[in-house]
């Protein structure tokens, strides 16, 4: 069925002057609202304004500009009901077989630092929807048109059939038009009840709107038997891993992405403007070596030693450039992923011979975000039978007031150092975590066990393994010791000096074996479980 009339309506002009001119040249009649047709008219493309056609002039600021039966009847009517047909007749209501609408742009109004309540409620599009709906409701007779990436596509058919779109393409268009109104008001939605009618923030509303763009289907889940894809939020905060860019490589699994993910957000806690580097080896979700050195190389090395076993094919993460001395020694072994925030050409050049290594490039977050991004993206989210747990992100950074030390003995300033490291790492090990660490790097990690003393044994058995002396090391527990027994391991193993949150009702017990070992005590006073 040849298109013999449309309506453009569009807020983004980019790229309708060429569409425009492509449907004329069909003999398309163009009817346009007031900014779309000035275009148009500046542009000797033959247009109709909308209040000619309708007899009825904008109004209310342009509120109402196509909400008119002249419009929406040309649009909803049956062509196969000789009722409808009828009816249109009888009310001189004309066909429109495609409608090409963007909307106002509430996305990028809200996205905006100094957004106020009354821009955004401004740059809520109301006709543009409902001629949005009323098109893709009607897909069997028109065609809906909601974004300049489509408008090719649509040429390309129209010239190979002489003018008429077909029904697969109709459909797909009205299936595309549903999801963009559905965003749409997810967005305004989202935007307006992360607000109290006071305007303070509210991080809870009574309904959330978690809305998903599928970014690409995945060979197989957790196991080959699972089926999976990857999705990522309609607004990803800056600096996640769903912006990467993936250099080389082969194709990124399900657990790919799920430690890829783990080994990015440990790397990125570490400050970057500092004039060093980190870097984070994760295998099964949890870091098997961190450690912060002059350079990525350094990084890299002293990460590697906490556990090579476990570093056999792992995901390695830098928060700095990997230059060509990281990439020859990361080449060395069996490398999943790689992520960092750039490489250097002949880094890029090793790992070219290495063809199955994944190497994602993600830019650090710039923290340029607006407040509402930063709110909507620090969630994190656990799905439970039919039901969803949302809470804030574990963001908490310490300081040094927050510090108690509860020990007769202090720790030195390079201890401190060392049990602030150990203390950043503990919060991305699952709990139980138990992480011993020296001159900045991981020593012995002990990993999501049911008991925290089994964990201290586990990471000081990991240590021996490795070669590694925990003679003088710095240990944080990622929560309070419920016993002295998880102390009174460490204490054997060789540690100097421990962080934990303290809180347990035997405090004043776990309190007096540091005293008996001679270990000096930090209590942060908060805790960092991670399930
Ligand atoms: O203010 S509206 O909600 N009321 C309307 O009746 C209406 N009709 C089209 N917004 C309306 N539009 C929108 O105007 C379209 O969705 C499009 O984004 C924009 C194009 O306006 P102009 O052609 O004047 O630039």
């Amino acid at each position: 069925m040849a298109i013999k009339r449309a309506l453009i309506s569009v807020s983004d002009k980019q790229g309708i002057l060429e569409f425009a001119k492509d449907l004329s040249s069909f003999g398309v009649e163009i009817l346009s609202t007031g900014g779309t047709a000035k275009l148009f008219r500046d542009n000797n493309i033959p247009v109709i304004e909308v209040s000619d056609y309708t007899g009825f002039p904008e109004m209310l600021d342009g509120r109402v500009k196509t909400l008119h039966p002249k419009v929406h009847g040309g649009i909803l009517g049956r062509r196969d009901l000789p009722e409808h047909v009828t009816a249109m007749n009888e009310a001189a209501i004309p066909n429109i077989d495609m409608v090409v609408v963007n909307l106002y742009p509430f996305e990028a109004t809200v996205a905006k630092a100094d957004c106020t309540l009354e821009d955004a409620i401004e740059n809520i599009d109301i006709g543009g929807p409902a001629m949005v709906r009323s098109a893709a409701k009607n897909w069997k007779d028109v065609a809906v048109v909601t974004d300049a990436s489509q408008y090719a596509g649509v040429i390309a058919e129209m010239k190979s059939t002489g003018g008429a779109t077909s029904q697969a393409t109709r459909f797909a268009l009205s299936v595309a038009a549903f999801n963009r109104i559905s965003n749409y008001d997810g967005a305004i939605s989202d935007y307006l009840s992360s607000f109290n009618a006071d305007g303070t923030r509210n991080d809870f509303p009574a309904q959330t709107n978690g809305r998903f763009v599928k970014l690409q289907d995945l060979r197989y889940g957790e196991n080959p038997h699972q089926q999976a894809a990857f999705y990522r939020d309609l607004y990803p905060a800056p600096g996640s891993l769903v912006t990467a860019e993936q250099l080389q490589g082969k194709e990124l699994s399900y657990n790919n992405i799920a430690d890829a993910d783990a080994a990015w957000e440990c790397v990125k806690s570490f400050d970057s403007s500092l004039n060093t580097a980190a870097c984070v080896i994760v295998k099964h979700a949890n870091p098997c070596g961190v450690a912060v050195g002059i350079n990525a190389l350094e990084a890299y090395s002293k990460a590697f030693k906490t556990d090579p076993t476990s570093a056999f094919g792992g995901i390695i993460a830098f928060n700095a450039t990997v230059d060509a001395a990281a990439a020859e020694a990361v080449a060395k072994q069996f490398v999943e992923v790689l992520i960092a925030p750039d490489f250097t050409a002949d880094a890029l050049a090793i790992f070219k011979a290495k063809a199955n290594v994944r190497v994602l490039k993600i830019a650090l977050p710039a923290g340029g975000e607006t407040a509402w991004q930063k709110g909507r993206n620090s969630h994190d989210t656990k799905r439970v039978g039919s039901g969803l747990l949302i809470q804030t992100a574990d963001n908490h950074q310490i300081s040094m007031s927050d510090l108690k030390i509860v020990t007769k003995k202090q720790p030195t300033p390079e201890q401190l150092q060392d049990l602030l490291f150990a203390w950043r790492v503990a919060k991305y090990v699952k709990s139980n975590a138990i992480v011993f660490c020296g001159d900045g790097m991981t020593l012995g990690v002990g990993a999501g066990q049911m008991s925290r003393v089994d964990s201290t044994k586990i990471a000081a058995i990991k240590a021996q393994n490795a070669g590694l002396s925990l003679k003088n090391s710095a240990v944080a527990s990622d929560a309070f010791f419920p016993f002295r027994d998880g102390v009174d391991v460490l204490a054997k193993a060789g540690a100097a000096c421990v962080i934990q949150p303290g809180g347990s009702i035997r405090d004043d017990e776990v309190i007096a074996a540091a005293d008996e070992h001679g270990l000096a005590m930090i209590l942060t006073g908060i805790r960092h479980f991670r399930h």
